[in-house]
């Protein structure tokens, strides 16, 4: 039975990009992207399930192989429109010097339209002119997008005026940088191509966007999850008699330490698989302060509040501040990733890294009727710190598009970025404040209020990375 959601063939020369558009577009890191022309060689449909609904599908398929050839046939054909597509692949079929072409052009029988790719920094040749003219005889609803697979944009003119002969919509897409926002209004585009798929469209669209919400939701109460399972830890040891107190004490706080890297890097598992990276796992830049440990000193002077903020939540002693030591607000313009590179001097990193990180600021730790008490968390800074890093981890999983499989450290477009002030050192007062009563419930244990802290803690999630993901990097190039 033939289904009835939209489908669209991506379409173009070879190696020009349209597996990896395909790719990001649809988030199925299972595409084949190969450097090498000639990958696909065969048709291969992706639809994009919600639910375990298909809701859209994309077909993948092989480049052009003779378009001048396939063009000069079609304009001698004598045979009515409608059959033209039928006609040409009958004729076709067994000829392998036409394979791809007849592969290619076959879901468009069955109703697909089409995406056309082209890699915008290069220059429009013959070849690429028979081919958008062999769409357009197929009289199927076909939008352009230009892939530029270098920076280079001096050709996009002369890209436009030969899309805007052949092309119901044109669009800047690229396939290793999209975002979700980027993908939202590639498919608001699409709608213009054909009134008739216009409202089906609408509803993949809403979809898209109740799904993103869905994940949203799913992030913030995995990022909840381990705030409680690391704030509230809480364990108790009878130390072995003769054995060193302080041995002991060092033992059961790397146990702690150990206990949350393991806890973190299983959340961040989870957001990974959130957002459908399922088989290529993006790999951070060598500069990205992820990188570091979470018990790191560097780690602990860039992220989280400054001095001067936790002081004012009765986290740290004014004294801290009266020693001099808040020189690590400095860092609250800069941006996380590039600030790594030697900015902070030892003095920030004394005023909340070792500060916190040694002794039992940031963990009590008792003896209490000859057994050791450690846990609950002490400081806020803890909670902050995983905050900041989960959303790091967040923004760098969604920015990264499917269709990127380039993996060295080459990010140079900035789109791994955090500025702080959209890190918890730049949130308002209020919403540090909601953070607080939530780490209060927690690691006071106070189910009564534990309820409503979380929910108020979830929503501000929420609009946390709601925020994160809606920003929009390209314009639409024409409508029309
Ligand atoms: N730098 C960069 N490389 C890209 C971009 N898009 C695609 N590529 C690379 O270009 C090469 C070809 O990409 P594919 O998506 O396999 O191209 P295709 O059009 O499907 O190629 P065939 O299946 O051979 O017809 C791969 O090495 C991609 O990684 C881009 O936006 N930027
Ligand atoms: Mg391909």
């Amino acid at each position: 039975m033939k289904s009835k959601i939209p489908e669209f063939a991506v379409v173009g020369h070879p190696n020009e990009g349209k597996s990896s558009v395909l790719s990001t577009l649809a988030e199925d890191d299972s595409v084949r992207i190969s450097p090498i022309p000639g990958e696909t060689r065969e048709c291969r449909r992706f639809p994009v399930r919600i639910d375990g609904r298909e809701i859209i599908a994309f077909i993948d398929t092989p480049g052009f192989q003779n378009p001048r050839r396939s063009l000069q046939w079609m304009r001698d054909y004598q045979g009515p429109d409608e059959r033209l597509l039928i006609d040409f692949i009958s004729a076709h079929e067994n000829d392998p010097a036409f394979h791809d072409d007849c592969r290619l052009l076959r879901p468009l029988i069955d109703g697909a339209g089409i995406i056309f790719v082209v890699d915008g920094s290069r220059p429009v040749r013959n070849m690429d002119r028979a081919e958008m003219e062999i769409l357009r005889l197929t009289g199927r609803p076909r939008m352009a997008i230009i892939n530029n697979k270098e920076e280079e944009t001096g050709f996009l003119d002369q890209w436009q005026l030969e899309f805007r002969k052949h092309f119901n919509a044109i669009r800047v897409f690229n396939s290793n940088r999209a975002t979700y926002a980027e993908r939202i209004a590639l498919l608001e585009s699409l709608k213009a191509i054909d009134q008739d798929i216009e409202e089906t469209l609408e509803f993949v669209i809403q979809a898209f966007a109740e799904d993103w919400s869905a994940r949203n939701r799913k992030t913030a109460d995995l990022i909840i999850t381990l705030l409680k399972e690391v704030l509230s830890y809480q364990r108790t040891v009878s130390p072995p008699e003769g054995k060193n107190e302080e041995e002991v004490r060092n033992r059961m706080r790397e146990k702690f330490n150990q206990f949350v890297r393991k806890r973190e890097r299983a959340t961040y598992q989870r957001i990974r698989r959130l957002f459908k990276h399922n088989i290529f796992s993006p790999q951070l830049p060598a500069h990205s302060i992820l990188n570091e440990d979470i018990f790191a000193e560097k780690t602990w002077s860039f992220l989280g509040l400054t001095s001067k903020q936790l002081i004012l939540a009765g986290a740290l002693s004014g004294a801290a501040l009266a020693a001099g030591i808040d020189v690590a607000a400095g860092g609250a313009s800069l941006g996380i990733f590039t600030a790594m590179g030697g900015v902070f001097g030892a003095a920030a990193t004394a005023a909340r890294g070792k500060d916190l990180l040694t002794g039992t600021r940031l963990l009590g730790i008792r003896l209490d009727h000859e057994q050791l008490r450690i846990g609950p968390v002490k400081s806020p800074q803890m909670m902050y710190i995983l905050l900041d890093r989960a959303l790091l981890f967040y923004h760098w999983i969604i920015n990264w598009a499917h269709g990127r499989r380039d993996y060295p450290d080459q990010d140079k477009t900035g789109n791994a970025e955090l500025e702080k002030r959209e890190m918890t050192a730049g949130w308002s007062r209020e919403e540090q404040r909601i953070c607080e009563r939530f780490f209060q419930a927690v690691t006071t244990n106070d189910e009564a209020a534990l309820l409503s802290r979380t929910g108020e803690m979830r929503r501000l999630l929420m609009k946390k990375l709601s925020a994160l993901s809606t920003k929009e990097k390209s314009r639409p190039v024409s409508n029309g």
